[in-house]
């Protein structure tokens, strides 16, 4: 016995050793081109590779790969066009200094979400139809900063407001918006707000609720009201009336193995964008600044995969290029051999009020 389990072991070491040098020897050759190492593998695939503009695709089971587009697309979609981008035909030093990390004459390109309510910044008129019951007042303030509405109500009784909606929207059947404004009050009165559906809204600085808009004129009402019987409201301020779409609001890149060059292969990815203030856009009226982006990475069908994300948030001053940056930290790109996409390079609208944002040079780099 004790021959043979000698035996044995000689054998095991015979077997262990050279796979011990040959593991100790893979660790050290580095198998992954230096391509991979040094290139930005979006170098074709930069934001004027775009079909988000198109018509219905034919099969939206069959998503557009290797060319940026908008997710809303292969959803359940009326054809209107919820998201923008276009090519600004500047670079990057036309709008802000130019950080390290992002090339003078790197192309800019407009970011937009679309805005579907016509002045509702209250810029031009009273923004659509209001309807004051008696003892109740809807009247246009133009005193302070910007212009608004100020609002007034009797005791049982209510303001009523139809928004204008942008020329040719017609909201499709069950669709999903985010309706959006301000609602400010120097008095503290206790007001409540209904919109369709008798979604009720808290007045606030900014306040928002998935709605969905009737398809026949005015397709939406909004109900302002004080709390209980009995009792009134003065002076609520609201300005910053929105809507947009909120189904699929992402600009996306899904990737296939040869979309890249070099081919995707299995591992960590990082994934970053710059962006800046738009000078065509404003903070307190329509087109508004956006007022929040995030980028992710996601996982298709056919892949595994776990990313952080990277989220910018408006703040009123000089435009200026910030980095946006996303890493596969968590969980590396994983899949079998497959034609079909295996990464969506995603920039994330679904929590963004409308307005604009400037885009330029996506990046998408191997770094383990
Ligand atoms: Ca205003």
């Amino acid at each position: 016995m004790k021959r043979i389990s000698r035996l044995m072991g000689g054998v095991l070491l015979a077997l262990t050793v050279p796979l011990l040098v040959t593991c100790d020897l893979l660790s050290y050759s580095r198998p992954i081109p230096d391509a991979y190492y040094s290139q930005n593998l979006l170098s074709s695939a930069g934001f004027s590779v775009f079909t988000g503009a198109g018509p219905v695709p034919a099969d939206p089971l069959v998503p557009d790969a290797a060319s940026w587009d908008f997710a809303y697309r292969y959803t359940d979609w009326d054809g209107y066009g919820y998201l923008g981008l276009t090519d600004t035909g500047a670079t990057a030093a036309s709008f802000a200094a130019v950080p390290e990390g992002l090339a003078a004459d790197a192309a800019v390109y407009r970011l937009e979400v679309v805005n579907l309510i016509f002045d509702g910044d209250f810029q031009i008129a009273t923004g659509g139809t209001w309807v004051d019951e008696d003892n109740s007042s809807a009247v246009r303030d133009t005193f302070g900063t910007t212009p608004r509405m100020r609002l007034s109500a009797g005791s049982n009784t209510s303001v009523y407001y139809r928004p204008s909606l942008i020329g040719g929207f017609v909201p499709p059947a069950n669709g999903a918006f985010r309706l959006s404004f301000a609602a400010e009050s120097t008095n503290f009165d206790p007001i409540r707000i209904f919109g369709p559906g008798e979604i009720s809204f808290d007045p606030g600085p900014f306040t928002s609720a998935i709605i969905t808009p009737v398809t026949t004129a005015p397709y939406l009402e909004l109900r302002f009201t004080p709390r209980e019987n009995n009792i009134n409201f003065t002076d609520l301020y609201v300005d910053d009336f929105t809507l947009s779409y909120n189904t699929g609001m992402r600009l996306r890149l899904l990737l296939s193995v040869a979309d890249t060059d070099p081919p995707l292969i299995g591992g960590r990815y990082r994934f970053t964008v710059w962006v800046c203030e738009d000078p065509t856009a404003f903070p307190d009226r329509s087109p508004y600044n956006l007022d929040r982006l995030r980028i992710t990475m996601l996982k298709t069908g056919q892949s595994y995969l776990e990313a952080g994300n990277d989220e910018y948030a408006f703040v009123a001053g000089s435009p200026s290029w910030k980095r946006l940056s996303v890493n596969l930290d968590a969980h590396a790109l994983q899949f079998d051999p497959t034609d079909l996409p295996v990464i969506e390079l995603s920039l994330d609208l679904s929590e963004s009020r409308p307005g604009r944002i400037l885009l330029a040079s996506p990046e998408l780099r191997f770094y383990d």
